[in-house]
């Protein structure tokens, strides 16, 4: 065939692309949003993506749609996705990668990248980077699609990879050559994978079942305490089962609050120093034994050597990682917990001699509590402000909480009560400050409730930009401020000079004008029955409205409930 011909029969035939080809291949798996900043070589993609009918949202900074996508893979059990583009863009969205896998959620990166040759030859291209290299140690895995045939298998690997055992964070790298080389459309369309069944159910070996069940039969003052591995696992009805069945007080890790509702009567989160000191028995359900819980050590866990452990994960290496399991129950909680229901027929209960301990202990300190959560005082103290967001929350149980900050956020855990899985969205293991928008409209786009965002006036700075998302997308978000004017209070002073204190604000910030800028509502509240009205009327609105509610800056102290951590100078003050 000469080469006019050739050229008629190629032109005669329907042609895609790489641009193309990666949407068909997100589509075909089922993911329906992505979380995006455009710009080169990336800005055609989101565009076609949204023609395609994939939901872009287009954010202020990629490390917020990041955010997004992490809190979105968690909320769906598919992979969050977020867009980036090179370089500085692909930099931006890493911080969320790493918060993903830190996490075991699912989320691919994707992101643009200049063009090989002269990245690897260092030759100086538009924002060059050798980024494959810089995410592997930062995710789960870290693959590159040089051929547009190889799109499919690329982003099979990419989603069963986020998925499938531990999820995690993976980074797929798309040249920008990639997205506009040509390919046969019907070659194209056969060489895309739908995955099939990307996190397999992995049960465990029956010994094992036998011997933790052994243990947990030893047991007479047992403990569950439920991580937010077991809320991402959506087995939430399973979880119930075992919990009601076993009879087994139980504690929630801050993001499992509300898999069963707080209001369980075996929910011991009122009552966690007893249970943790004089449990013998605690089993653990997607739940690592990290800082969080003081790694199983220490003097909140009673005498060393006091305790035995069952440990329920999928991830076989995180057993003995910080104690000694007893019992270790590697697959998923669901098969785990399945199989252990299946040997507890006419189970024993624990004695009325533990419950009841830890019931009297829950109702006396919910009863000491109980004063603190209903003050008016103005300046707000924490309880005060909290106390009536809780009552907000019980009555709208569907809303998504959305928290940071220090203070805020540790008072807001251990006084909110959830009552529906995965309602809790809030830093993570790592802590992270600057969640919060990202998180809000993830909790926004992908369940379509109402947003509820109680967040440290630090922690809102770090990603305060996105009130426009927010308010672009008309998503309904309520953003509370707990302006303190500052890092865990605001009355730090210089000893020395004229320049503020390194963690004091300006007093009393407009935040709330932030979010009128754009067109939301904004409102200050200076005490709790002007706060729980704020917060109401946003939720009947379903305006993105923030509430700047002035807190006592004398309220707080250093670093919340975790002060212990920071290191002690040995100088003496001056
Ligand atoms: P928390 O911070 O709430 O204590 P972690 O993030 O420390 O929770 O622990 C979550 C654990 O859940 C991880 O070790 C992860 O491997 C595990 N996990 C996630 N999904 C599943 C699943 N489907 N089955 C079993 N374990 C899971
Ligand atoms: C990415 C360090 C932990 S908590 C916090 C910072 C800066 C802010 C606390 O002040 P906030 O809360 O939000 O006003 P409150 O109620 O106590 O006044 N950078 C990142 N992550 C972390 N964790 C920090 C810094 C930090
Ligand atoms: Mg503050």
């Amino acid at each position: 065939m000469d080469g006019d011909a050739a050229e008629a029969i190629v032109s005669d035939r329907e042609l895609t692309d790489g641009f193309h080809m990666v949407i068909d291949a997100l589509k075909l798996n089922g993911i329906r949003t992505i979380y995006h900043v455009p710009g080169i070589p990336v800005t055609d993609l989101g565009r076609m993506a949204q023609a395609e009918g994939l939901r872009v949202i287009s954010f202020r900074h990629e490390q917020h749609a990041g955010y997004a996508a992490a809190a979105a893979g968690y909320l769906t059990g598919l992979p969050g996705v977020c867009l980036t583009v090179s370089a500085p863009g692909f930099l931006n969205g890493l911080t969320a990668l790493a918060h993903a896998t830190t996490n075991c959620w699912p989320m691919i990166l994707i992101s643009g990248s200049s063009e090989r040759e002269i990245v690897d030859l260092q030759q100086g291209d538009y924002e060059e980077m050798d980024q494959l290299a810089v995410a592997k140690p930062l995710c789960k895995a870290a693959y590159r699609i040089l051929h547009a045939r190889d799109i499919g298998v690329g982003i099979a690997r990419a989603i069963r990879t986020a998925l499938s055992g531990r999820p995690g964070g993976v980074y797929l790298d798309l040249p920008a050559s990639l997205l506009g080389q040509a390919m046969d459309a019907v070659e194209g369309a056969e060489s895309l994978i739908r995955v099939v069944d990307p996190a397999p159910a992995q049960l465990p070996a029956s010994k094992a079942v036998d011997r933790a069940i052994d243990v947990l039969k030893g047991a007479e003052r047992p403990l569950v305490i439920l991580g937010k591995g077991a809320a991402y696992a959506q087995c939430d009805e399973t979880v119930r089962r075992f919990v009601e069945t076993s009879g087994f007080p139980y504690i929630a890790m801050s993001m499992a609050k509300g898999l069963l509702p707080d209001i369980h009567p075996q929910y011991a989160g009122a009552a966690r120093s007893l249970v943790l000191k004089d449990s013998d028995c605690v089993m653990l359900v997607g739940a690592r034994l990290n800082w969080l819980l003081g790694h199983g050590k220490g003097r909140q866990w009673g005498e060393p050597g006091s305790k035995r452990f069952v440990h329920v994960d999928i991830e076989p290496t995180e057993m003995d990682s910080n104690q000694s399991i007893d019992a270790p129950l590697v697959g998923d909680i669901e098969s785990v917990l399945e199989s252990l229901l299946e040997r507890m027929d006419g189970w024993k209960k624990p004695s009325d001699a533990w419950t009841g301990a830890v019931k009297a202990k829950v109702s006396a300190n919910v009863d000491r509590m109980a004063p603190k959560l209903v003050n008016n005082s103005v300046p707000m103290d924490f309880h005060g402000a909290l106390g009536r967001l809780r009552r907000v929350i019980a009555d709208n149980p569907d809303a998504m909480l959305v928290n940071e900050g220090a203070n805020t956020l540790d008072f807001a855990r251990s006084i909110i009560d959830m009552y529906k899985p995965r309602k809790r969205l809030d830093v993570g293991t790592w802590g992270v400050m600057g969640v919060g928008m990202g998180t809000s409209v993830a909790a926004a786009v992908e369940t379509g409730c109402p947003v509820i965002a109680v967040e440290g006036d630090s922690a809102f700075g770090f990603s305060g930009m996105e009130v426009e998302t927010i308010c672009r997308y008309g998503l309904p978000v309520c953003i509370v401020v707990f302006n303190n004017s500052g890092i865990y209070r605001g009355t730090d002073v210089n000893p020395v000079g004229e320049d503020p204190a390194p963690t004091v604000f300006v007093p009393e910030a407009r935040y709330d004008l932030m979010m009128k800028a754009f067109g939301g509502e904004g409102v200050t509240a200076r005490s709790p029955d002007d706060l729980e009205r704020a917060v109401r009327e946003a939720l009947d609105s379903g305006k993105p409205t923030l509430v700047n509610a002035i807190i006592d800056p004398a309220a707080g102290t250093e670093s919340g409930r975790i002060g212990n951590l920071n290191p002690q100078s040995v100088v003496k003050k001056t």
